[in-house]
């Protein structure tokens, strides 16, 4: 049994995604952001940076210690996942090199512009014309970025779903926050269509808000 510690934002809602995609069993533990719950001792213990997500493993990958495993950063809970079930990301090593950029790519580019952008799109849009103007450009080159890729493959890793799509599509699914029209980048729009229509992801999407 995995315990999930999230809320409905799109870092939650990546290894909420993940974790239904692999059937992995686990339990979803609300940790309400609005009431600042993410700075709470007992989630500090899981997460120094107090941020969301966070899981504990009660049964380990490789491990015979017996102790409960905790991840924190959802790139390293991303791959952990990955490797434990096998799934989501190509074994074979070029394979997986293939992938890597692309996860990587939703990791440390998409996620952090495409987060930004929320915040001054939603919180600082008259005291700062710069961010909104800057974060607006520097989301157009994720999305012209994504459009070029998909254009010429099915998924970001290739013919096969993988996370790397789990890493980018709940920062996608908020186009709205980033003022993006969808039909600007026809392949991104190709792609959100099919990832949206799958169960797992409806179910991974709505996790912290039936918890
Ligand atoms: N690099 C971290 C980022 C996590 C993150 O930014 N989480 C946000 C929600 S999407 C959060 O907990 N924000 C609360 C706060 O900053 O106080 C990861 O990938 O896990």
């Amino acid at each position: 049994m995995i315990d999930l510690h999230t809320w409905d934002t799109s870092n939650g809602r990546k290894i909420a995604i993940l974790l239904e995609e692999t059937a992995q069993p686990h339990r979803v533990i609300p940790v309400d952001l609005s009431k600042g719950q993410q700075h709470d001792a007992r989630f500090r213990a899981l997460n120094p940076y107090a941020k969301i997500p966070a899981i504990v493993d009660h049964e380990p990958l490789h491990d015979d210690s017996g102790q409960p495993l905790t991840l924190f950063e959802s790139g390293a809970i991303m791959l952990y996942l990955c490797e434990k079930t096998g799934q989501l990301l190509p074994a074979q090593p070029r394979a997986r090199f293939e992938c890597l950029p692309w996860l990587m790519f939703g990791l440390a580019s998409a996620g952090p512009v495409l987060a930004e952008l929320h915040h001054y799109n939603r919180h600082a849009k008259a005291l700062s014309p710069y961010g909104v103007t800057r974060g607006a450009s520097e989301a157009d080159k994720v999305y012209k970025v994504l459009d070029e890729r998909l254009g010429t493959s099915e998924y970001l890793c290739g013919d096969a779903y993988s996370v790397a799509d789990i890493a980018v599509y709940p920062w996608i699914a908020r186009h709205d926050w980033q003022e993006i029209d969808l039909r600007r980048y026809p392949n991104v729009l190709r792609w959100y269509e099919t990832i949206s229509a799958r169960a797992a992801v409806q179910r991974g999407m709505n996790a912290a808000r039936i918890a």
